[in-house]
């Protein structure tokens, strides 16, 4: 049985073109089937200001995994990319985090589902309205239009154009 699952991607060190491509491309290989994917967004840093700016892409990927199955496959592409970790909301090279795993509602073991900010953060509701899945959030049941119409973010997102190949 495949699940539905929205990952986020960002980067906001080295080529981050680059570094979401290669995240696509190790996820679409190890995590499971993406089944869509947002346009790459360039925004501004959310909870810590003093950092460049990031490149963000949500995937909806359908899988076979178990919910901590498929963290550990993320984080294994973050380590297979050579991100190292530093400071909390600190610059990274790459980061993928689970937003949502189908409808379920989790929390331990190094895993919150759905992800914790996601109505707080537009860089996170843009890629998700952009995507057009139906996934609602499962303990408000918001669209993510509908979060984002009331998110209270006015931090940038920029759609880049052209869109990388
Ligand atoms: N990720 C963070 C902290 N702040 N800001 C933006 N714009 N995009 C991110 O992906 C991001 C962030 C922690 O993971
Ligand atoms: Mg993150
Ligand atoms: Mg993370």
């Amino acid at each position: 049985m495949l699940l539905d699952a929205i990952i986020m991607l960002g980067s906001n060190e080295g080529d981050r073109v680059q570094n979401i491509l290669t995240a696509t491309a190790l996820v679409t290989r190890n995590v499971g089937q993406v089944s869509g994917m947002s346009p790459v967004y360039e925004s501004a840093p959310w909870g810590k200001a003093s950092q460049p700016w990031y490149y963000n892409r949500a995937l909806h990927v359908r899988t076979a995994l178990g919910a901590h199955q498929l963290l550990a496959a993320c984080l294994k592409v973050e380590n297979d990319m050579g991100r190292q970790r530093h400071e909390k909301w600190g610059p990274r090279l790459i980061d993928i985090d689970l937003i949502y795993y189908s409808d379920a509602v989790l929390s331990g073991n190094g895993l919150t589902v759905p992800h914790p900010h996601i109505a707080k953060r537009k860089f996170v509701l843009v890629c998700l309205a952009a995507l057009g899945t139906v996934l609602k959030h499962p303990v408000t049941g918001l669209s993510s239009v509908e979060m984002l119409e009331a998110c209270k973010d006015k931090l940038e997102v920029k759609r880049l154009s052209p869109q990388p190949l």
